[in-house]
């Protein structure tokens, strides 16, 4: 039976960025079914448009004093979400990334019980607010303090609970509602790979693909060092997908193994699900993710990944049936099985469906949604 429809108040970082994503598209899903969802962020998330039906936007402005070093941008975002909730009668607040988004969250649940109002919330981990913000010393106790204080707590992969419960010392249930990917729009559409694909690899060429923000955690270097050496044995190209950091690094390499003018670097894109289906194969050599967004969204398209075995990857990929894994930093192997495969095209192809295959079992918006709206349910019923 459908879900009774909410109003839900969501807040995330709307930049590029894995949560953010998946908030955004959970919002956009929400409001497909009926549910009246108000994104309360810094600016509007990237992939909205503004005009989507039953979504409203609330931006999050901070004044700017002289006397203000650091303008308070936490204690901002709790007095919107406290106004949005409170005029809207939001029945529940969902925030992605514990910092500062619980903390805020919960300034703005005590704010409204002052006034007879009640307002839970539900804080989404996803990784780095656990894995380095939140246990630099000087964050970790409000981080902790944040994620205690939520009335409901999810995790995107098992791997990220357990680091959670052992960093922090939380004894509170956490849930884990793995992350998703829309597989009507993520998909692979032959006739639009044939006109698009052309244009990024010749017919003979086999196309590799990164995405990322190119921040050090996702080992950009290693993905021109692995396809320098596939480019040797296979005439192929490199699109990498992106901005960040580290991108110079990757310009840099490229041109020190004179293979600048077989990858394309596109920058931000929008709308990557027109992008990961033109590929052969993704790359995602990670030092860590806690679950591989990417990963999945390229999976969908039938890409499949050769991946690192970090985090909570191996719970998105299983080795050698619907991608690759392997150690950190080793490029010579992630290289070696580049090659293998795609000498070895029926092998190629099985994984790919298999890659498929596995976003659409486990990892489809329709059913992961719907794992959401029964949490909502539970707390607002708890609360
Ligand atoms: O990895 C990043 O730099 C972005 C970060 C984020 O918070 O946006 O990604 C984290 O959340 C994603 C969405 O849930 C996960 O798919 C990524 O694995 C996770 N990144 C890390 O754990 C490093």
């Amino acid at each position: 039976p459908a879900a009774t429809p909410r109003r839900i108040g969501i807040t995330c970082y709307p930049t590029y960025g894995g949560s953010g994503v998946v908030a955004t598209e959970l919002g956009i899903e929400l409001a497909a079914r009926g549910h009246e969802v108000h994104f309360i962020t810094s600016s509007q998330p990237f992939r909205l448009t503004g005009r989507e039906q039953n979504i409203h936007f609330h931006e999050v402005a901070v004044f700017h004093y002289p006397l203000f070093e650091h303008p308070p941008y936490d204690l901002a975002l709790a007095t919107r979400m406290a106004e949005v909730a409170e005029f809207y009668s939001l029945d529940l607040l969902h925030v992605h990334y514990a910092i500062p988004h619980s903390v805020s969250a919960y300034l703005a649940r005590q704010m409204l019980a002052a006034r007879g109002v009640h307002l839970p919330f539900v804080t989404t981990l996803h990784g780095t607010d656990i894995t380095l913000v939140g246990l630099d010393p000087s964050y970790l106790p409000i981080t902790k303090f944040g994620i205690e204080e939520s009335d409901g707590v999810t995790s995107i992969s098992a791997h990220l609970r357990d680091r959670t419960y052992e960093a922090f010392g939380i004894h509170q249930h956490i849930e884990v509602i793995r992350n998703f990917v829309n597989c009507d729009v993520y998909v692979r559409d032959p006739e639009k790979v044939a006109h698009m694909r052309p244009r990024y690899a010749a017919e003979n060429e086999r196309l590799l693909v990164h995405l990322s923000n190119f921040r050090p955690v996702k080992r950009v270097a290693d993905v021109v060092e692995v396809f320098a050496r596939v480019a040797k044995e296979i005439p192929s190209r490199l699109m990498l997908i992106g901005d960040g950091p580290d991108r110079s690094i990757a310009e840099h390499l490229a041109r020190k193994y004179g293979v600048q003018d077989r990858t394309h670097f596109l920058g931000k894109q929008d709308n990557v699900n027109e992008l990961l289906p033109l590929a052969d194969l993704m790359l995602m050599p990670s030092e860590m993710e806690s679950f591989g967004l990417a990963a999945l969204e390229a999976m969908a398209c039938r890409v499949p990944a050769i991946a690192t075995r970090v985090g909570g990857v191996p719970e998105l990929i299983e080795d050698g049936v619907n991608g690759l894994l392997f150690s950190v930093g080793d490029v010579e192997s992630m290289a070696a099985a580049a090659i293998a495969l795609f000498q070895n095209p029926s092998r190629l192809g099985q994984m790919a469906e298999a890659a498929r295959r596995t976003a659409q079992k486990h990892f489809c918006a329709s059913s992961i949604v719907t794992l959401y709206e029964q949490f909502y349910e539970k707390i607002i019923a708890e609360s």
